[in-house]
């Protein structure tokens, strides 16, 4: 059918990046699209697949008659803008952390747990989870379905492109003022990000954690459907523009060969496995994962510290898998049910 979708923070980084998916899955033909930011963004374009898009003031838009409306311009803003766009009868999909938590929202991969949006109408919003959470569930719900999974421990490796256009200009502009031997000033980031690895990604919590280590503790809980979980997340900033990769050290509940663990990830929905595992080869953020929609797996590994660890190496495209396209593909999992329940109610009247 053709949809009417209200794309929020289309200016920014992911904004971008869900316009192109939805040009590239929908295509562009007969779906109404906004592309909604600051009035700062006013007179600016934006691009949907081959047309541009004029950008259009959230504050005095109005969501009645949007079928969905995607909200990725930080958490205050859908915290101020998501309520009303429900109110109007819109399908909010939120790429923040603002309502992740709330136990009556649905937090969605839909490989993982794509069963919650059955019941997904107007008015009703969902959860988009964090990126570095969202690939590293997708490898873990082969292996937590088959054998249970009782603890796991990440070291993260995340992209600029996680903190936004602005993270990206930052890494960008102290990787020319390194080279020119000019001094190079934080300013998004705590330190310099050029030539360098920062173990901080978000606000430091009262437990010693940052909060970006607690998101990967609590969403991973929440969409495996499992308070049991125990996970222990380190999380680093990488001089890398797109792609987050995770050391993934999990323990099973159960037994489980490699083998059999290489086969579950090699079947599971949206993950990608190369057949060789030289680590020579194995996936990398900016030249593997990069521009694709993957999550792909490699080091795949028994943990010789423990008789049921597996070591694994996950790698995405944390604006595509680990936000835009998860939008787009919740979007989408909304509407195959609504065709499919139309195809059941019109068969059942024959
Ligand atoms: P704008 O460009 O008008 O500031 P990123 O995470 O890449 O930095 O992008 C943030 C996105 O959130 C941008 O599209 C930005 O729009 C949008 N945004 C920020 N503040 C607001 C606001 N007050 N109202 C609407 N959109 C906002
Ligand atoms: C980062 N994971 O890489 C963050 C960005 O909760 O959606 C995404 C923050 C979020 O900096």
């Amino acid at each position: 059918r053709q949809l009417k979708i209200a794309v929020v923070g289309a200016t920014g980084a992911v904004g971008e990046t869900m316009l192109s998916i939805l040009a590239e899955r929908l295509g562009t033909k007969g779906h109404e699209v906004h592309a909604l930011a600051s009035e700062r963004s006013l007179g600016k374009q934006v691009e949907f697949g081959r047309k541009q898009l004029d950008v259009e003031d959230l504050a005095t838009f109005d969501f009645s008659g949007i079928d969905y409306a995607l909200f990725s311009a930080g958490g205050s803003i859908s915290r101020e803008h998501a309520p009303r766009a429900c109110e109007a009868g819109a399908i909010v999909i939120d790429n923040t952390s603002e309502f992740r938590y709330v136990d009556d929202i649905p937090l969605v991969v839909p490989e993982v747990n794509g069963h919650l949006l059955d019941d997904a109408g107007p008015g009703t919003l969902i959860a988009n989870p964090n990126c570095s959470t969202i690939q590293m569930v997708v490898a873990l719900a082969p292996i937590h379905r088959a054998v249970g999974i009782s603890r796991v421990n990440v070291a993260t490796y995340q992209s600029v492109s996680g903190a936004g256009r602005l993270g990206m200009e930052e890494l960008a502009r102290q990787t020319a003022d390194r080279l020119g031997m000019r001094e190079v000033k934080p300013s998004k980031f705590s330190q310099p990000i050029a030539f360098n690895v920062l173990p901080a990604i978000d606000t430091l919590q009262d437990n010693g954690y940052t909060r970006e280590e607690m998101k990967m503790h609590w969403e991973t809980r929440k969409i495996l459907e499992d308070d049991a979980i125990a996970v222990n997340a380190t999380a680093v900033r990488v001089p890398v523009f797109f792609g987050h990769a995770e050391a993934v050290h999990l323990e099973t509940r159960e037994p489980l060969s490699i083998e059999d663990a290489a086969e579950l990830l090699r079947n599971a929905p949206g993950v990608t496995m190369p057949e060789s595992d030289d680590p020579g080869l194995a996936p990398t953020p900016a030249f593997t994962a990069a521009g694709k929609d993957g999550v792909f797996i490699g080091r795949l590994r028994r943990d010789l510290s423990h008789p049921q660890g597996i070591d694994l190496w996950v790698v995405a495209d944390n604006v595509r898998k680990g936000a835009a396209l998860n939008a787009v593909q919740i979007l989408q999992a909304i509407e195959a049910r609504a065709e499919g329940g139309q195809v059941a109610a019109s068969a059942s009247r024959t």
